[in-house]
């Protein structure tokens, strides 16, 4: 098998299958970019869960904060949250199971709390070394207390304006700053502190940290699209890192096998914590050929992608995402 077509099945996996792939053709507007807003519509905002998503009820939802506290406090409503010092930001969310972001990578605009401000009112014990979320649909997960402690880790409970749509955990999710999907608990009913946890995930041999590791996708060209001969074609995509390697600096694009790179333009970026999303125009030859197309990104810390990933600590990089199209003539 040859490595590029191992990449592509290796993006599909367990994780990523559990609601079917958005396919392409849905909407067959030729739109010249993808992605093609900044921010994403809630409607086309990616959705991933183990199961049914969860309708639940603003006016009888409780959220209890249990386990090695300090102090007790009442289970906490909706408006106890909504009425705490509020904290604005764009944050894209990424499934572990698709580490190129292909399909399941999005960028909204959220509002909520910052999780610190609530363990603060407990008073996690000094034994504490993670802090559990279990949700209404029984998934659960958990995350370190120091990253629980970040100024940047949000409970939210408004997406691109409107409250927390159902299907992305209305009436609170959790939005973990650097980490795959599956640390960013939706229908949270419960948070546990405790000295350990296994989660729903890592029970079933996912990575239990899951650090988002730089990448770029290229939206267009599709796998196997045809694409004219003679003309101007805009190669885009996005790229992120999440900010574990200081943002992304640049993004490149190859049309000759990786022997020479061509800087895109980033044309919508914010935080680290959010993709950039790029464009590059290309001038394609006039002539039928099959084309393979290369991304990737270098980051401010200065690693670029490579051919095979890269092993960088705490979190590495995955390889190119590579396009087979083909030039074709009119
Ligand atoms: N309660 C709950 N939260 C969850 C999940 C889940 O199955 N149940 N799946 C996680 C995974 S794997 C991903 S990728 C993100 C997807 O969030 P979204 O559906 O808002 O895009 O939700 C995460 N939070
Ligand atoms: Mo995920």
């Amino acid at each position: 098998m040859k490595r590029r077509t191992f990449i592509k099945l290796s993006a599909i996996s367990a994780a990523g299958m559990v609601l079917p792939l958005q396919l392409e053709g849905q909407t067959e507007v030729k739109s010249l970019l993808k992605p093609k807003t900044f921010v994403t519509p809630n409607a086309d905002f990616y959705i991933l869960q183990i199961g049914d998503p969860k309708v639940l009820d603003a006016a009888t939802w409780r959220m209890g904060i249990t386990g090695l506290i300090e102090k007790r406090i009442p289970p906490l409503r909706l408006e106890d949250i909504v009425a705490m010092e509020s904290v604005e930001a764009t944050r894209t969310l990424k499934c572990i199971g698709d580490p190129i972001g292909t399909e399941q990578m999005s960028n909204a605009h959220w509002k909520g709390v910052r999780l610190r401000d609530l363990l603060e009112k407990v008073g996690p014990k000094p034994e504490v070394k993670v802090v559990v979320f279990r949700c209404a649909d029984r998934y659960h997960t958990a995350i370190p207390l120091e990253d629980a402690m970040r100024e940047d880790t949000l409970l939210a409970y408004e997406m691109n304006g409107v409250p927390l749509p159902t299907d992305h955990g209305f009436p609170i999710r959790l939005l973990n700053p650097g980490h795959y999907g599956t640390k960013n608990p939706k229908w949270i009913v419960n948070i546990h502190l405790a000295k350990a946890h296994e989660s729903y995930w890592e029970k079933r041999g996912w990575d239990p940290i899951a650090n988002v590791k730089l990448g770029t996708m290229i939206g267009t060209p599709s796998e196997g699209e045809e694409i004219t001969g003679g003309k101007v074609y805009t190669v885009s995509g996005a790229a992120f890192d999440a900010g574990h390697h200081g943002g992304i600096k640049k993004v490149e694009v190859s049309i000759d096998y990786g022997q020479t790179w061509q800087e895109a333009e980033i044309w919508a970026k914010d935080t680290p914590l959010a993709w950039v999303l790029w464009k590059w125009d290309w001038q394609v030859p006039e002539k039928a050929n099959p084309v393979e197309i290369y991304a990737r990104a270098t980051a401010n810390s200065g690693i670029t992608q490579d051919e095979i990933g890269l092993e960088v600590e705490p979190v590495g990089a995955i390889p190119y995402h590579m396009i087979d199209a083909a030039i074709v003539m009119p």
